[in-house]
């Protein structure tokens, strides 16, 4: 059954001939005085650039009027330090949020040209690794919306995350040139430039009224210059910045060496100072441990703190008003020196006393902890941080003296509790605790859902929460709806408004209003028929991409996301082995048809996860080409995810793959993307599923394996997975295939190390948890078969999603830890003309 006709009342405000005619002439006028064409000879790409740099102008004037309201009003603001921001691409997020999509799309017609191609033309920003930068992004548009004033900090490089390619079923990483064609959304700021120093040596000096001050001598100095992106909230009436730090040397040439003929020679100082914002790391959940990180990060945060902190002399006039006035979230430990950088500032720069810049410091300060991995906790070399920061870290030792002192006075006499709380590591060669100078140096710190936080005080953090108690709080993630539900999927977009009312783009928790349609037979056929245009679309995608025809009728089982062995991609395709063999076994039986989907990057260097991705691929291989089980089952790994990429796959799954180890996933935020849209979730008790389940109702959701305690549990008594092995006759006969060569018959030994680790080293409980996965799909095939209840289901966790849209997360951020105002969410703004 078609979709019905969406009623009258919820379709777009008729387009405005006179707003029409003024768009269009702006991006004429684009085309013509910024890139120099003529309509006729322009490119797609020149259209892109001339309608955006016309939304751009729009943008800037409500940029303007928001920064200075907010100055005026001397009113609080918030600074977003970190490394990673995941946007994608901005083009219709900013015409949504501006109220001007129908309008453009209408302009651009006239003009010839589709919107929809123009989008495309559009590189994403892939400035980050995967949910922590994502988040970031979420954040920065919810922080828009709730007209938060506040800026994001972070480094604009000039590669982004590397593109993938799959090559013979193998991952091969290529350089992310998204700047090539110019970047029309960022204003250079030639004039924001501040000097970086590194290295050098410290003293201390006594001046003449017989004050001592530690005089730091540096031996090379950076600059940072800004680049600003506007970030447009929901409605459009606030705008913030996003400023991107790019790295440069002072004296681009040393003219004296270029003279002597050392060309080479006589530009080196520059290429080492540029290589600070070259590229992103792609490295997702695991130590960088390389000095050009560490300069990295030691460059954007001195650059942010001096930019923050002059904004703040400009407006208030008062260093010791700084907390007053700004709070600074540090997005994991990534930009933990802040608690150095401000310290030396505050002391050396603006001549505070210790406990003063102290107090000032921790009470700007709080951190966002995002794993619990202990290979992922940030720790430095002493002698690099000596080389590279020595001012810091004589600052580190003074911080420690005190905060060992109170451990003392805490627990007297215990010489374990001051190790395991001590900012310097001295077990393993000394080294300096990221995760530590972060905690200590905020005033709180939070964990990204509720178990992730308990967890928090149970291990990484359990010594310092007993000596700073009621410092740790939980802020569970969000997503903006904005992007993941009202652009990703227009036509589920269409039913809500028609089932919740308009309001509901305001205030998410109208959502609930689907509750009342979910059993509604026909309310059902247009849910299942929007899904399914939105599977034939992925399908068309698949098609183009790998050549493998995929029916839209089957049930799209998708897992995307980092490779990385705890997300358990290898559970899934030990899944999909021991399905393929039953499948085959019994090829008459009514099997529900199933699009196995997989998509995500592993990081160059983890082997294990690039072995993984060939082995997803040498399975689909042989899967797709095995006519004997008639097209049931079919696997597909799609190359180079990106946020673009995830736009398109998550409204068009059926079924939302979150199967980390239990204790593992800090949140994860795929999984709330996919729940919105409808997918039903089949997970274990880790991160946010928990959350997401009580939300959705245990009914509506597939809960398998083993809970975190259990895996801490059987991990204790050992690796070796025989045990459940020979208990499992799939299992067994899925690890052997994969180890006899069936995949891989031009190099059967190919999979020799994961069968190997199946049976002997199953750290991430692949094995242990395979039976119970095993169960819980082959219930989902029974849901899917019984039609309605499937349906419901996916309506009903559509319906009750809307605690997890980043506006709320952000709302607590600015209630418990930042104590800035936000606007209220269930009014929408007056309208006003664009
Ligand atoms: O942060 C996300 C969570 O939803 C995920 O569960 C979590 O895995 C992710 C070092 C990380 N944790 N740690 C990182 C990224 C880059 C890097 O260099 C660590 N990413 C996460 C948002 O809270």
């Amino acid at each position: 059954m078609p979709a019905q006709p969406v009623p009258e009342k919820f379709q777009q405000p008729p387009i405005d001939e006179l707003a029409l005619s003024e768009i269009k002439s702006a991006i004429l006028a684009k085309l013509t005085l910024a890139i120099g064409k003529e309509a006729t000879q322009a490119t797609k790409h020149d259209w892109y650039k001339a309608a955006a740099l016309a939304l751009r102008d729009r943008i800037v004037h409500r940029w303007l009027v928001s920064e200075k309201e907010s100055y005026d009003a001397g009113r609080k603001r918030v600074y977003y330090l970190s490394l990673e921001f995941l946007i994608g691409r901005l083009f219709t997020d900013a015409l949504n949020n501006m109220g001007l999509l129908a309008q453009y799309g209408a302009a651009l017609g006239d003009l010839g040209v589709g919107l929809n191609d123009l989008r495309k033309c559009e590189p994403d920003a892939a400035l980050g690794n995967g949910g922590l930068g994502r988040l970031a992004a979420c954040f920065m548009e919810s922080m828009a919306t709730l007209e938060i004033p506040a800026i994001g900090y972070g480094i604009r490089y000039d590669y982004g995350l590397f593109r993938q390619i799959i090559n013979h079923g193998w991952q091969q990483e290529f350089p992310d040139e998204w700047l090539s064609f110019g970047n029309p959304w960022e204003l250079q700021r030639p004039e924001v430039v501040y000097q970086v120093k590194f290295g050098g040596s410290v003293e201390q000096v006594t001046d003449p009224k017989g004050v001592t001050r530690a005089v730091w001598t540096p031996i090379e100095t950076v600059q940072a210059m800004a680049y600003d992106t506007p970030i447009v909230g929901w409605r459009g009436e606030h705008v913030n910045a996003l400023r991107l730090w790019s790295a440069r040397a002072p004296d681009p040439m040393l003219i004296d060496v270029f003279n002597t003929g050392d060309y080479l020679g006589a530009t080196a100082h520059e290429a080492r100072a540029e290589a600070i914002c070259k590229f992103l790391y792609p490295n997702d959940e695991s130590p960088a441990g390389r000095e050009l990180r560490l300069r990295q990060e030691y460059f954007f945060v001195s650059a942010s703190l001096q930019d923050l902190i002059k904004r703040h002399l400009d407006s208030d006039g008062q260093i010791r008003n700084l907390a007053k006035k700004a709070a600074i979230q540090l997005n994991d430990t990534h930009p933990s020196l802040a608690v150095t950088e401000l310290m030396r500032l505050l002391i050396d720069v603006h001549h505070l006393r210790w406990d003063d810049a102290w107090q000032i410091t921790t009470a700007t300060l709080s951190y966002t902890n995002h794993t619990l991995l202990p290979e992922a906790l940030e720790t430095w070399p002493l002698d690099l941080f000596e080389r590279t920061l020595p001012r810091h870290l004589q600052i580190i030792y003074r911080i420690n003296e005190a905060h060992l002192a109170l451990a003392e006075q805490r627990c007297p006499g215990d010489i374990e509790f001051r190790a395991s709380v001590s900012l310097i590591d001295e077990r393993a060669g000394r080294r300096v605790r990221m995760g530590h100078l972060a905690f200590i140096g905020s005033h709180r710190i939070n964990g990204v859902s509720a178990m992730h936080s308990d967890l928090m005080k149970e291990t990484v953090f359990h010594d310092l929460n007993h000596l700073y108690p009621d410092r740790i709080t939980n802020k569970t993630n969000g997503i903006t709806f904005r992007r993941w539900l009202t652009l990703a999927n227009p036509g589920l977009t269409d039913l809500v408004r028609s089932a919740c009312g308009d309001e509901v783009l305001d205030d998410p928790t109208r959502l609930d209003r689907l509750e009342a349609f979910a059993g509604d037979s026909a309310f059902q056929q247009q849910f299942r028929t929007v899904k399914h245009r939105n599977k034939i679309a992925l399908a068309r995608l698949i098609s183009e991409r790998n050549g493998i025809r995929v029916d839209p009728g089957a049930l799209f089982d998708v897992q995307i996301k980092r490779i990385h062995e705890y997300k358990r991609q290898l559970l899934n395709v030990l899944e999909t082995v021991a399905l393929y063999h039953a499948i085959k076994d019994e090829p008459n039986r009514d099997w529900v048809p199933r699009v196995k989907i997989f998509a995500g990057k592993a990081a160059a260097s983890y082997r294990y996860a690039k072995l993984i991705i060939k082995l997803i691929n040498d399975v689909a291989e042989v899967v797709n080409n095995d006519a004997s089980i008639g097209g049931k089952l079919k696997v597909v790994f799609l190359a180079d995810y990106n946020v673009s990429l995830a736009e398109v796959i998550i409204p068009a799954a059926d079924l939302s793959e979150q199967i980390s180890t239990a204790g593992m996933e800090a949140s994860g935020t795929g999984n709330m993307k996919l729940a919105l849209n409808g997918a039903l979730t089949i997970g274990t008790l880790d991160g946010a599923n928990i959350e997401i389940r009580d939300h959705v109702g245990a009914e509506n959701i597939a809960i398998f394996g083993m809970e975190a305690l259990e895996v801490v549990a059987r991990r204790a008594q050992g690796l070796d997975a025989n045990d459940v092995i020979t208990r499992s006759q799939p299992l067994a006969r899925a690890i052997r295939a994969i180890d006899a060569g069936a995949f891989s018959p031009d190099d059967p030994a190919r999979f020799a190390s994961v069968a190997h680790a199946l049976r002997h080293l199953d750290h991430y409980m692949v094995s242990a948890d395979f039976d119970s996965y095993y169960e819980a799909q082959r219930g989902i095939d029974a849901r899917w078969a019984a039609g309605p209840a499937w349906t419901r289901a996916g309506i009903l966790n559509v319906a009750r999603m809307a605690w997890f849209s980043s506006d709320r997360t952000i709302r607590e951020y600015a209630e418990d830890i930042w104590d800035v105002p936000t606007r209220h969410a269930t009014q929408p703004p007056p309208a006003r003309l664009a």
